[in-house]
């Protein structure tokens, strides 16, 4: 075969595998596989940077709810797709990587540009199919929930003939199941009776799911903690069955017997409790309903699919609980505290959320999760995150790629976060025209995250750094506010409906922040039901 027929063969491999998007980043080795996109139908992007590129494809990929191609030249730009390929693995998402290499006889051999790219994704990929021109057997099978690799070996003439030509051979691609959730049978039935009076925590949830969930908690009126990602955090509905977030207060609620097990719905959580129930909280049982095959937890817990979640929700036996007094006690708390210190980061979340309601929001890693969390208010339905392995890394990237399916979207994260995904930026060139981007930094001056648990220079990495050059940098405008009093120019800014991208950095007092955390913890101990 030539490798042209190759690049023939494998693109209608992937139109099998229902890919119609290709994120590609160019160099020689992979000049056949970018030749042979010519004339074919898929939406082509392309970028010089594969670790941006690769996390932008995973957001692509949560768009269109179908896998995404990412094509990389040989050498280290395969390998700087590792980290979206670990974070497509934890999140379920099928990212195609089409890795070009040299022959198979380089590897080892330590010539130019030739690394040992097959296999270099080990357990983070379905397969790796490791091909070259010999290859006579080109059967695929794919379960569709995590990243997939194709190592093409091409020799020189790279460019060797048609590569307009489509191929005529039969390839085979076959969807098989991988994995299965335990099924709810008479023995799981069993053990689910352990689960009395749970709290029921919403996690990441997909928008199918969303609507499933929403509809089985108002059946049954069940009380529960919603994050942010479910995007089901104050929603019109079941705001009246959801608490006031403030995180301590789980763990009080688990020591005073109000609740005696958890039912998590959807992702991983990132509430602290969740970390708690390892150690400190391990008597108390966990059953986690979600599509993926992560527990979440290193001991014993119970797992099922949503196919489970009416039954269990309906099953689980629920102490009749009105936090309707308790909301109130809550709010008023937040609400001195956060007048009381303007300038904190948790009021310009605050604030920030109110002018931004129903709007699609991407939220960082970090303090940004948390704080949206615990002090947005309204609902946003489209929220999104990166959770899979709570990186701070390619977040910008990602948001872009998520993001062109909307008018108007947010990203909210940190300002080491930005300074991790510097490329991005560049990615938004001919993008959905019609799609405005803002992405608000909460400048903070290091990774204030850590401030409470180890607070020390080398763990924070302080700094003096501002945003507005590398805005400029990529024609993106620029917004600065030190003051909440200035959030009306965001709401100015939204007002205009100009097709314009902003970076808008806020920053924040710490001293202010700081001082919110302690307040609520103190508030916290102080609530009762
Ligand atoms: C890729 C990666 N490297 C390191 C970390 C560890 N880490 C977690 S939070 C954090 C600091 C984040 O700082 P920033 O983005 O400024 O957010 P802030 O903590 O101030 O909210 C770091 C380094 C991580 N999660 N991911």
């Amino acid at each position: 075969m030539t490798n042209a027929e190759l690049v023939s063969h494998f693109y209608q491999i992937l139109i099998n595998l229902e890919v119609s998007e290709v994120i590609v980043c160019a160099g020689a080795r992979n000049a056949p596989l970018v030749v042979g996109l010519e004339g074919r139908s898929f939406k082509v992007k392309s970028f010089f940077e594969e670790r941006s590129a690769g996390f932008y494809a995973l957001g692509r990929i949560k768009a269109l709810g179908k896998p995404v191609a990412i094509m990389t030249t040989s050498g280290t730009a395969v390998a700087e797709l590792l980290p979206a390929v670990v974070e497509g693995y934890y999140q379920g998402l099928p990212l195609i990587v089409v890795s070009a290499d040299r022959p198979k006889n380089y590897r080892g051999s330590g010539a130019p540009q030739a690394i040992d790219q097959a296999g270099i994704f080990n357990k983070y990929v379905h397969t790796c199919y490791d091909w070259d021109v010999q290859q006579t057997d080109l059967k695929t099978e794919f379960d569709g929930t995590k990243p997939l690799h194709f190592n093409l070996c091409f020799d020189e003439p790279l460019i060797d003939g048609d590569f307009t030509q489509r191929t005529k051979q039969f390839v085979e691609v076959n969807k098989i199941e991988s994995f299965k959730q335990q099924a709810f049978d008479a023995e799981y039935g069993q053990e689910a009776k352990q689960f009395k009076n749970p709290l029921v925590i919403l996690s990441q949830l997909s928008s199918s799911e969303k609507e499933q969930v929403k509809k089985s908690l108002q059946k049954y009126q069940i009380f529960h903690y919603a994050e942010s990602l479910s995007g089901l955090l104050g929603d019109g509905d079941l705001v009246h069955l959801q608490l006031n977030n403030c995180e301590p207060l789980l763990g009080n609620f688990l020591e005073k017997d109000l609740f005696s097990s958890v039912i998590r719905v959807g992702g991983v959580p990132t509430v602290r409790l969740w970390r708690d129930l390892e150690k400190k909280y391990a008597h108390i049982p966990v059953l986690s309903i979600s599509e993926l095959p992560f527990s979440g937890l290193a001991r014993k817990s119970l797992q099922t699919g949503f196919e489970n979640l009416d039954t269990l929700l309906n099953f689980a036996e629920y102490r009749k609980i009105d936090f309707t007094d308790l909301n109130k006690k809550i709010q008023a708390k937040k609400v001195t505290a956060l007048g009381e210190f303007r300038n904190s980061e948790q009021n310009f979340v605050f604030q920030l959320s109110d002018l931004i309601k129903y709007q699609p929001v991407y939220i960082g890693n970090s303090l940004p999760i948390r704080e949206w969390d615990q002090f947005s208010q309204g609902s946003f339905p489209d929220t999104y995150g990166n959770r899979g392995a709570n990186g701070i890394d390619g977040q910008i990237s990602t948001y872009l790629g998520w993001s062109n399916q909307f008018g108007i979207s947010w990203a909210i994260i940190g300002d080491l976060t930005a300074m991790y995904d510097l490329a991005s930026l560049g990615l938004n060139r001919e993008d959905s025209p019609d799609s405005r981007k803002c992405l608000v930094i909460i400048n903070n001056k290091g990774g204030q995250i850590f401030k409470k648990v180890f607070d020390h220079e080398k763990f924070l990495n302080p700094h003096e750094v501002q945003f507005q050059g590398w805005a400029q940098m990529f024609g993106w405008n620029y917004l600065q506010i030190a003051d909440v009093a200035d959030l009306q120019l965001v709401q100015q800014l939204i007002a205009k409906k100009e097709k314009k991208n902003f970076v808008i950095e806020i920053q924040t007092d710490q001293q202010q922040s700081n001082a919110v955390w302690k307040f609520m913890e103190e508030t916290c101990k102080t609530v009762t039901y």
